[in-house]
């Protein structure tokens, strides 16, 4: 109901020239929240308010005022900036709302106008840059959204779609500004077993190990144990994810599940003992943005939850694959796959096992969210072994340390950074996270992070969800500060 109200009010805001507003420009200064580049990355409303789309460009202090909402969920609204018709890339504000509607604050960030049109480009030729691309769609696209040095004017671009990759090609020289890898490395479930058959993981299409068509399913939804072990850990792995997010009123089977027209439906699909055309066994596993792919002996809980929660990501935030936003995206996968391990009961419920990644697997831990460093992660943003290069899509699994070290402490408690932090336990951190999955956008970086847990925070204790209370939100904001994200 909102919605369209404030979706039909924003287009008449855009052919009336604002004959039909409430005068914005009279309301009181909005308190906001600056970021690093000196641009508002929140709103932060001394109260509960009715807020406009309109009233939030301004706040955000943007000359571009129409705002969509391009999707709504119970308690939250994310809003597009479109400038003629055409989106900008990462421009993106999330409204936190309360029962009735009111916005509780909003995080996220939009470019403050732009320049040049769109006028003699053509998506043919933007396919020209790519390899291979299938797909080009129009964008604006800001720099400073995406914490690349800038201006804060968005220029014409395209978004470049091409198997294994991603890009965005600037319209005026037809140059890749930005790329990504696609290949990250839920209830109807469908297994299949690839018994150690070879894949081209890097080059083949994504079909050739398709379970349910290329590869058959060796054991779907309600079916009986398999003699492979992995088989049934997937199945049963799966359930444990798709549990945790039942829990959120996530429904991830029809959320980020797959019909490949196989009669099963739109599943959770995984093909598990594959290998690699270059190693066999395969010692990886990842989600291909459709199903999981798994080497042997890679199926333990978390590992799952982990490559299950990339396709949550992808079908919510969306964060993108490199850099910080990448960081952040391994680092909800992480920590999800630990909030699936801690909870499921299984037998390695440890108290050493507590926090760490992969343990059980055949390649054994290879992260501890507790403690990052021990396997050469960062603590804390820039800190001791804060990646800078240009591998693994910008360290997205180096710097994913921080996110992790910000978990744990919010879940745990500790002193870390100069903070002595109360844990809030497993539940509200469930809770806590979600909410930051479903407020985070496709570019925020680590300090968009910290502003999405702070205000994330302040929202749930205000509806009071698991029991969420400001002194848990203290708490919050003091692990925050100990990883330097805010
Ligand atoms: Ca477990
Ligand atoms: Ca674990
Ligand atoms: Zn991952």
């Amino acid at each position: 109901m909102r919605i369209s109200g404030q979706r039909a009010l924003v287009a008449a805001a855009v052919l009336a020239a604002g004959a039909l507003l409430v005068s914005p420009a009279a309301a009181a200064p909005q308190p906001v929240a600056i970021g690093e580049s000196g641009q508002v990355r929140a709103l932060l409303p001394n109260e509960p308010a009715a807020v406009s789309a309109d009233t939030i460009a301004s706040a955000f202090r943007t000359g571009a005022r129409d705002l969509r909402a391009t999707s709504t969920g119970a308690d939250t609204v994310r809003l597009t900036q479109y400038i003629d018709g055409v989106p900008v890339y990462g421009g993106q504000v999330v409204q936190n709302l309360d029962g009735q509607g009111r916005t509780i604050n909003a995080v996220g960030k939009l470019a403050k106008g732009s320049t040049g049109s769109f006028a003699g480009t053509s998506a043919e030729r933007a396919k020209q840059a790519v390899p291979e691309a299938t797909k080009a769609e129009k964008y604006w696209y800001d720099a400073t959204l995406v914490d690349e040095k800038g201006d804060g004017q968005a220029v014409p671009a395209y978004l470049v779609t091409a198997e294994e990759t991603t890009a965005i090609v600037r319209a005026s020289d037809n140059a890749v500004v930005l790329s990504w890898d696609n290949h990250h490395h839920a209830l109807n479930r469908v297994v299949c077993d690839a018994n150690s058959k070879k894949f081209n993981t890097n080059t083949s299409s994504n079909t050739a190990w398709r379970c349910g068509t290329s590869v058959k399913s060796t054991r779907a939804e309600g079916q009986a144990a398999s003699s492979v072990a992995d088989v049934n850990k997937v199945y049963d792995f799966f359930g444990d994810t798709s549990k945790l997010y039942s829990g959120l009123s996530y429904d991830i089977s029809s959320n980020i599940g797959v019909d490949y027209g196989d009669g099963k439906g739109k599943a959770l699909r995984a093909t598990v003992r594959a290998c690699d055309t270059a190693a066999c066994p395969y010692r990886n596993a990842f989600w291909d943005g459709q199903q999981m792919f798994f080497g042997d002996g890679l199926t333990t809980d978390d590992i799952a939850a982990h490559e299950l929660t990339h396709g949550v990501t992808q079908h919510n935030s969306g964060l993108i694959y490199s850099k910080e936003s990448g960081a952040i995206n391994e680092s909800l996968s992480d920590i999800f796959g630990e909030f699936v391990d801690l909870t499921n009961g299984s037998a390695d419920d440890t108290a050493a096992n507590r926090w760490k990644m992969g343990e059980g697997s055949s390649f054994g831990v290879i992260r501890d969210a507790k403690n990052p460093e021990s396997y050469s992660q960062p603590s804390s943003y820039k800190g001791q072994y804060w990646y800078t290069g240009s591998g693994d899509n910008g360290g997205v699994h180096t710097n994913s340390g921080v996110g992790n070290k910000v978990a744990y402490l919010i879940a745990d408690g500790a002193t870390f950074g100069g903070q002595t932090i109360k844990g809030l336990g497993l539940p509200k951190s469930i809770q806590l996270w979600w909410k930051v999955q479903k407020t985070l956008t496709s570019t925020s970086n680590y300090a968009d992070l910290g502003r999405a847990l702070n205000a994330g925070c302040k929202a749930l204790a205000q509806a009071g969800t698991a029991g969420i209370t400001t002194a848990d939100c203290t708490e919050v904001g003091k692990a925050v500060k100990a990883v330097k994200i805010g």
